[in-house]
């Protein structure tokens, strides 16, 4: 199956996880179903029958209100069976809205508290680094996210330490919860600041799957810096109703209704 065709699953099982409870954060999740597509089908080296595999790559979805994004991605990969997926933030669960990394095959980082997690990426970096084990650290953070200072000491920390096994992916849909990111707190030219703070970084289209996975190619080969990649998205993409929703789509409805509709558009 093609990366595209992954996405389009991965987008349809994360409608149906939020579907079970007609609720949820659907606007950034729907947003990084490319980028996670492409990462899990072509590089994640980790293995759904050892969940705890030694020397595996880790993902770090700061952005951790967007879990059901990575709960689609490692149902689909093979992590757990489909019926967990509707059972999303239900009593006794193992998929809570946000991310927890003691209850979910797969999920290498808690999250869900914005602003922390690149900094436990550059832990998981840093720790790899010393166990020369050769894994690689993606971290996903939102835009929005970016206007919590604690993001910035990390990546001063991820430079200074020459982090090159650290891919931080912005997933720049130019929405938060209440508006536009320059709406609420403009956080101006990002990948300029990642570079000025010694980040590789390019800006691609985040829906792209050439781009990001030529993107991923080339920060993987990079040495000697941690690499960023600015990925511009469409909060909702792959539904039209979602899509132009504007800041409404972060956390919305997804009823049954809209559900086989939006099945039917994924087709
Ligand atoms: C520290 C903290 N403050 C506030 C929130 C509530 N919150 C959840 S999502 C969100 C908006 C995040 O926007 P962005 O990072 O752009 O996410 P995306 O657009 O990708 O959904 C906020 C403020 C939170 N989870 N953590
Ligand atoms: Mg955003």
């Amino acid at each position: 199956m093609s990366t595209v065709e992954s996405s389009k699953k991965i987008r349809a099982l994360t409608l149906k996880c939020i579907g079970s409870l007609g609720s949820g954060h659907v606007g950034g999740s729907l947003s990084i179903a490319d980028v996670l597509a492409v990462l899990y089908d072509k590089y994640m080296n980790v293995d759904p029958s050892n969940p705890h595999m030694e020397g595996r790559d880790r993902l770090v979805l700061s952005k951790g209100h967007a879990g059901p994004a990575l709960y689609a991605t490692l149902c689909y990969k093979g992590f757990f069976p489909e019926d967990w997926l509707l059972t999303l933030n239900k009593l006794g669960t193992r998929l809570p809205s946000h991310c927890n990394m003691l209850l979910t095959p797969g999920v290498d980082m808690t999250a869900g508290s914005l602003g922390q997690g690149l900094s436990c990426a550059c832990g998981l970096a840093t720790g790899s680094k010393i166990l020369k084990d050769n894994a690689t650290i993606y971290a996903i953070v939102g835009d929005g996210e970016l206007q919590e200072g604690q993001n910035w000491c990390a990546l001063m920390y991820a430079a200074d330490k020459k982090l090159d096994n650290l891919i931080v992916f912005v997933d720049k849909n130019g929405l938060q919860i209440d508006g536009t990111t320059e709406e609420v707190m403009d956080i101006g030219d990002i990948e300029n600041k990642f570079r000025a703070f010694g980040f590789d970084t390019v800006s691609i289209n985040g829906h792209d799957h050439d781009a990001i996975d030529k993107a991923i190619k080339n920060a993987r080969l990079h040495k000697g810096s941690p690499s960023c990649i600015v990925l511009h998205t469409v909060k909702g993409k792959g539904v039209s109703f979602y899509e132009t929703m504007g800041a409404g789509v972060h956390s919305t409805t997804c009823t049954a209704e809209q559900l086989q509709k939006a099945l039917e558009e994924l087709r």
